[in-house]
């Protein structure tokens, strides 16, 4: 796991596609609310936006031209790294899935495993992972590898061996855990899942819902990075529901500044991640 890097990227997941917006008014789902939102995160001490849009009706899509649409206002609003999420909502088809690159993001997540996923199931099946790994790296896109599993860690090692380094040369994963049916949101699990990575490679973690917090504390002394937003967690506190998704931010940022570290700029992610620059179509 090695030293505890001096500054922490702060992602945030804002929206997801498992809730509902009738459940959650503060959730995110207009491009104006999600623009809004990114700029507050942004404010707040996020260099990472991971994104989920929703239709006109609020449901989850993976619509390129709202997708193209939705990265041009990102970029435009803010300087955060647009990642989209290529997992989508689970029933959504492995074509539309690997089409999201097509938007033109400066990253995508990309899993490295099949997952229970409460009574659903999110499939990600080897084949998959290696087409949408090609794509990446023809691309010029930075993958985010989402492990929700040990396995997952396996898997990504795998396919590293197989198919060489990501667009950029940084390995960068996400440990996303206590989704029912993934690992438990739980130090040991951290701990665990995060010395079985690539030697060199960072990554952040999340906690859904009540392991938030747990995982946050034990990503910062392990010398992780964090991913916080409404996607992953609702209530803030026991009975007191999230306002929105800049205060988890701002807990995020004075998690670390209590850490000693302190919130990474959005260069300082570009460059943690060699993220090409498609702001001005400068070369990473
Ligand atoms: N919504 C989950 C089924 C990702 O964004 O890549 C998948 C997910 C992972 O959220
Ligand atoms: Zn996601």
């Amino acid at each position: 796991m090695g030293v505890v890097p001096a500054e922490t990227l702060i992602t945030v997941a804002p929206t997801g596609a498992e809730t509902d917006k009738s459940d959650a008014p503060a959730l995110p789902v207009t491009l104006d609310e999600l623009v809004a939102t990114a700029k507050a995160c942004e404010a707040a001490g996020a260099g990472l936006i991971h994104v989920h849009i929703r239709d006109a009706d609020a449901r989850p899509t993976l619509d390129l031209g709202r997708l193209t649409d939705t990265v041009q206002a990102l970029r435009e609003g803010t300087d955060l790294v647009v990642q989209l999420s290529t997992g989508g909502a689970v029933t959504d088809p492995f074509e539309h899935r690997l089409r999201v690159l097509d938007a033109d993001p400066d990253s995508c997540s990309l899993t490295c495993g099949t997952v229970n996923f409460g009574s659903d199931v999110f499939m990600n099946p080897w084949d998959f992972m290696v087409e949408l790994y090609r794509k990446t790296q023809a691309l010029e896109v930075v993958p985010e590898f989402e492990l929700f599993d040990l396995g997952h860690v396996a898997a990504l090692n795998r396919l590293l061996d197989k198919e060489g380094l990501p667009y950029g040369g940084k390995v960068h994963c996400d440990l996303v855990l206590g989704v029912p049916g993934g690992a438990p949101g739980t130090t040991e699990s951290v701990v665990t899942m995060a010395r079985m990575l690539p030697e060199g490679a960072t990554w952040s973690a999340t906690g859904v819902g009540r392991s938030t917090m747990p995982v946050a504390l034990a990503a910062l002394s392990a010398g992780g990075h964090l991913r916080v937003g409404m996607e992953d967690t609702l209530t803030y506190a026991p009975g007191r529901p999230v306002r929105d998704n800049a205060e988890l931010v701002e807990r995020a940022a004075e998690l670390s500044r209590l850490a000693l570290r302190v919130p990474m700029t959005v260069e300082g992610a570009r460059a943690m991640l060699n993220i090409k620059d498609r702001r001005t179509g400068v070369a990473a």
